[in-house]
């Protein structure tokens, strides 16, 4: 990885991501690119910044020759409740985006990290420890873009060597970006809520268990596999990647632990849970660990521990 391209990079992941990419390859070396301009200035004013609609392939055309990409993170995408409101546009960006995406990366040569997540499994998935290779037949569009985005990267792998490879993210925790528009956000903003009030009105039900993640293990586990050797991965697209797993009444526990008096009310929303009723509880994530040494290092404490300390 010598020159980058970060689609989405205003996002939650995006935002974290391209400083920590800055951070190791040089700031100059890492192109940032939206549809929205940042303004965090840790990310606005530390290194280069384009203007992509993933829907233009004039634009990513223009930024690969203008900047010699060699590697793209692809991240921008709509999460899963937003997507259930908006189909069709969750295919345009979530698919057609990947597809000029792969067909830029392909002309230029580029390796590809294509996010995927476990919305790509369904309610006929083994819930339990849920195998690398499995049933997946999602009920959300979300899913089924996620599933067609890891059937093609796998395609341009097969067909043109391209090297693509990707992670079946949990739902992530960071305190730097909110979320937008996912059915684990939650695990966000509880605990915001609970330093500003002491009081969460969660969307789902006190014993929906899903698997987590916080932010920094994710943001390593991107550089670990895009810096892994690749004679070594057989999976490619896409990793299950496990770290946590907890449910809203575990995670308020956690966070009682340091906010005695802190309460979690329960105002179910159908939508949303039965999204998360049709994804795994846990995930059997042994193929990275072996492929490329996965291994996470935040515990639901720790994490606790650090988000409240930085949001404090
Ligand atoms: C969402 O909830 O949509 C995302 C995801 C698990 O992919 N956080």
């Amino acid at each position: 990885m010598k020159r980058i391209l970060v689609t989405g990079a205003v996002g939650q992941i995006g935002s974290e991501l391209t400083v920590a990419l800055r951070q190791r390859y040089g700031d100059s070396a890492v192109v940032a690119s939206d549809v929205k301009l940042p303004s965090d200035p840790a990310l606005r004013d530390s290194g280069p910044f384009e203007f992509i609609d993933c829907l233009n392939p004039h634009h990513i055309t223009r930024a690969m020759q203008m900047h010699r990409i060699d590697t793209i993170f692809h991240l921008a995408a709509l999460l899963s409740a937003v997507g259930e409101t908006r189909p069709l546009q969750a295919w345009q960006l979530n698919v057609d985006g990947v597809v000029n995406m792969l067909e830029a990366g392909r002309q230029y040569g580029c390796a590809l990290f294509f996010p995927s997540s476990i919305g790509a499994f369904g309610p006929e998935t083994p819930r339990k420890k849920t195998p690398q290779v499995t049933i997946q037949r999602p009920t959300t569009m979300y899913g089924v873009t996620k599933v067609v985005g890891e059937l093609l990267c796998d395609d341009y792998h097969r067909r043109f060597g391209m090297d693509t490879r990707g992670l079946r993210f949990p739902g992530l925790i960071s305190y730097k970006t909110d979320p937008g528009g996912g059915t684990t956000d939650y695990a966000v903003d509880i605990y915001r809520q609970a330093i500003a009030h002491k009081q969460y009105t969660c969307y789902l039900r006190a014993d929906s268990r899903l698997p987590m993640m916080y932010m920094p293990d994710a943001i390593r586990a991107m550089i670990e596999l895009m810096e892994a050797e690749p004679g070594k991965l057989k999976h490619r697209n896409a990793y299950n990647l496990g770290a946590i797993d907890f449910t809203p009444a575990e995670l308020a526990d956690s966070i009682r632990a340091h906010i005695p008096d802190f309460r979690i009310d329960y105002a179910v929303d159908p939508r949303r849970q039965s999204i998360a009723d049709s994804w795994p509880e846990t995930l059997d994530d042994s193929a990275a660990r072996e492929e490329w040494r996965w291994s996470p290092r935040y515990s639901l404490a720790a994490m606790t521990e650090d988000m409240l300390r930085q949001l404090l």
